[in-house]
Order: C-alpha cells, then sequence, then structure tokens
C-alpha cells in the first residue's frame, strides 16, 4: 500500500503542486485549506506524513502539529515557512516539527529527499516496534505449544496472588502431567509426541476460561491458573479435563493415540499462603495421582504445608 501524505495549505497553487508532485512519486495525498480541516483529515485518514503550511488561516500549522502531536501520534509533519520566518520554524521544530522548507519550493528534490527520509524513518520504527514486541513475547512464550513457559508464571502468580488478596477472591492451580508420555516418544518418535504436547495446549486452552492461564511448566507438564476460582468449580474443570482427553483421539501423519493425564490443584488462600506454597501443594497431589495409579486427579486435604 503506498504511503500516505497530507498536505496543507491555504495556497491552491501550492496544494496543487505539491499533490501532483507526490502522487507521481506515487504516494496518496490528501489535500486541505487550513489547520482545521487539516486535523480532521488527520484523524480520518491516518496519514504516514503531513506536510503543513504555517501561515493559515482559522488554524495555523503550529496549532495544526500541536494538534497532531496531542494525540500521542509519532507521524512526522514537516513545514513550509516563507524565509523571513525562519524564527517560527524553528518554534515548530521545538514541537516536535521533523523538518521545514522554505518557500518559494524551488528545489523540489529536496522537497522529495525530506519526505522520503521521514518515512523511511518511520518505518524503521515500526518495524523495531514489532521486533521489540515479537521478542517480548518470545521470552515468556515456549516456542513449541505457544503456551506461556516457566519463566513468566512466577510474575503471573504474584499477580494473581496479590489480586487475591486485594479482593478477597480464590484461585486454583492445576498441574497436569501426561501419563506415560515417554512410551508416546518411544513408540511413534519425538515428532508426534511434539504433535500431542501442542494438542494437548490446544485441548486445555478449549476447555478452560479465558481468563485463566496456561503454562508449559516442564516437557509434558501443564500448569493452569484458574482464576476467581473455588474448590467446586475447580472439580468441574479438572473433570471435564480428565474426561475430554480420555476420550480424545491424537492423530497425526498415521499414527493415532489416546492418553491420559493426572493432575494435582491447591486452593488458594485457604490452602497455601504463598506461591510456592501452592505450587508445592499441588505438585505432591499431582505425585500422588500419579501414585496412586494416574489418570486421576488428588485434590484431597494435605495437612501440611512445604
Ligand atoms: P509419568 O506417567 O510418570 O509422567 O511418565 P512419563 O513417561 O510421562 O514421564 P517421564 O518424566 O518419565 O518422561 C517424560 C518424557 O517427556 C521424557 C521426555 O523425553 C519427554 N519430553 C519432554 N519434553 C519434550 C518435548 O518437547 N517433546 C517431546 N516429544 N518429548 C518431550
Ligand atoms: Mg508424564
Ligand atoms: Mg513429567
Amino acid at each position: 500500500m503506498p504511503d500516505k501524505i497530507l498536505v496543507v495549505d491555504d495556497e491552491a497553487d501550492i496544494r496543487q503542486l505539491l499533490s501532483h508532485l507526490l502522487n507521481s512519486e506515487g504516494y496518496t495525498v490528501f489535500a486541505e485549506e487550513d489547520g482545521a480541516k487539516g486535523f480532521e483529515t488527520f484523524r480520518h485518514r491516518s496519514p504516514d506524513l503531513v506536510i503543513t503550511d504555517v501561515k493559515m488561516p482559522v488554524r495555523n500549522g503550529l496549532e495544526l502539529l500541536k494538534d497532531i502531536k496531542s494525540t500521542g501520534s509519532d507521524v512526522d509533519v514537516i513545514v513550509l515557512t516563507g524565509h523571513s520566518d525562519e524564527g517560527t520554524a524553528i518554534e515548530c521544530l521545538r514541537n516536535g516539527a521533523y523538518d521545514y522548507l522554505l518557500k518559494p519550493l524551488e528545489e523540489l528534490d529536496v522537497l522529495i529527499a525530506s519526505v522520503q527520509r521521514a518515512l523511511q524513518k518511520r518505518d524503521l520504527e515500526t518495524k523495531n516496534l514489532q521486533l521489540v514486541k515479537e521478542m517480548a513475547e518470545m521470552a515468556i512464550k515456549d516456542p513449541l505449544t505457544g503456551l506461556y513457559n516457566h519463566r513468566h508464571l512466577h510474575n503471573c502468580l504474584s499477580d494473581e496472588i496479590a489480586r487475591s488478596m486485594r479482593y478477597q477472591h480464590q484461585f486454583v492451580i492445576l498441574m497436569a502431567d501426561i501419563d506415560h508420555f515417554k512410551q508416546i516418544n518411544d513408540t511413534y518418535g519425538h515428532l508426534f509426541g511434539d504433535f500431542v504436547l501442542k494438542r494437548m495446549a490446544r485441548f486445555i486452552e478449549d476447555n478452560v476460561r479465558l481468563t485463566d492461564t496456561i503454562f508449559r511448566y516442564g516437557g509434558e507438564e501443564f500448569l493452569i491458573i484458574l482464576t476467581e476460582t473455588g474448590k467446586s468449580m475447580a472439580l468441574t474443570v479438572v473433570e471435564r479435563l480428565l474426561e475430554g482427553i480420555r476420550t480424545h483421539e491424537f492423530s497425526c501423519d498415521g499414527h493415532k493415540t489416546n492418553v491420559t493425564l493426572s493432575m494435582g490443584a491447591a486452593l488458594f488462600p485457604d490452602e497455601a499462603k504463598d506461591a510456592s506454597g501452592v505450587i508445592g501443594l499441588a505438585d505432591r497431589r499431582l505425585y500422588r495421582a500419579k501414585q496412586s495409579g494416574r489418570d486421576k486427579f488428588d485434590f484431597e486435604e494435605i495437612k501440611t504445608e512445604g
């Protein structure tokens, strides 16, 4: 998509000249005759760059510049000023203008160069921002399943604990571990094992609420924070997960299998006083579920909190 440029000038000749010139360079151009109309168009058309005259009726270029900057926009503004008015140009630069050009516009290639520089800078900034966002995402997500990783659990859990204390709400930590997963790798290969992990992540996502948070806690171990949840609702979720997975066929590339889960759960703040307490308890209960035959959950009272 071509970049969009908004030209604001009260002189029809200049509007026409710039529109023609920028159009022929491949840009989409909107033209307005004063700062007020310019700002309207800015808001509705979301241009990538603004070129504005300074001396204009209704609202001048400096006011338009301030209006644009006050929206928090990172769109650059190039101002056009008369030779006798460099003071105003400096004032515009102080207020965040990207560049200024002197009228009459004799060297049009100087203008085009400034436009290209501003748009390239914006393009680079957008890409950088996207990259930073992707890196921040990578730091907290598990690449195989797309679930949150172990590292992110610490932050989420302390937030959840703070919320729970503040609003006197309970939450539940669920730990789920795939039974005999090693056998799946051994029988069907590691790639199929990966497929089962990915599919399991989607299955869990589909069976908890959007507000619950799921982590890949270890190799074939998942941790779920059931937010705003008491014991009986947690039991319903656990039973739904166990039953659902029991009857779910994992099928890919000619292999198919069923798997089961073992789970342990713990309730905050009733059963533990901090993050390691609630995780430790859920983990010990998961271990008990494994010990007592797998494909089950453990949410029984354990009197001692480690
Ligand atoms: P249990 O019922 O006691 O949980 O037995 P298990 O076989 O599930 O548990 P164990 O801890 O013995 O084995 C876990 C296996 O998970 C071993 C490991 O190779 C596998 N694993 C861990 N991460 C991944 C992964 O990213 N991809 C695949 N395919 N396998 C993984
Ligand atoms: Mg396992
Ligand atoms: Mg395990």
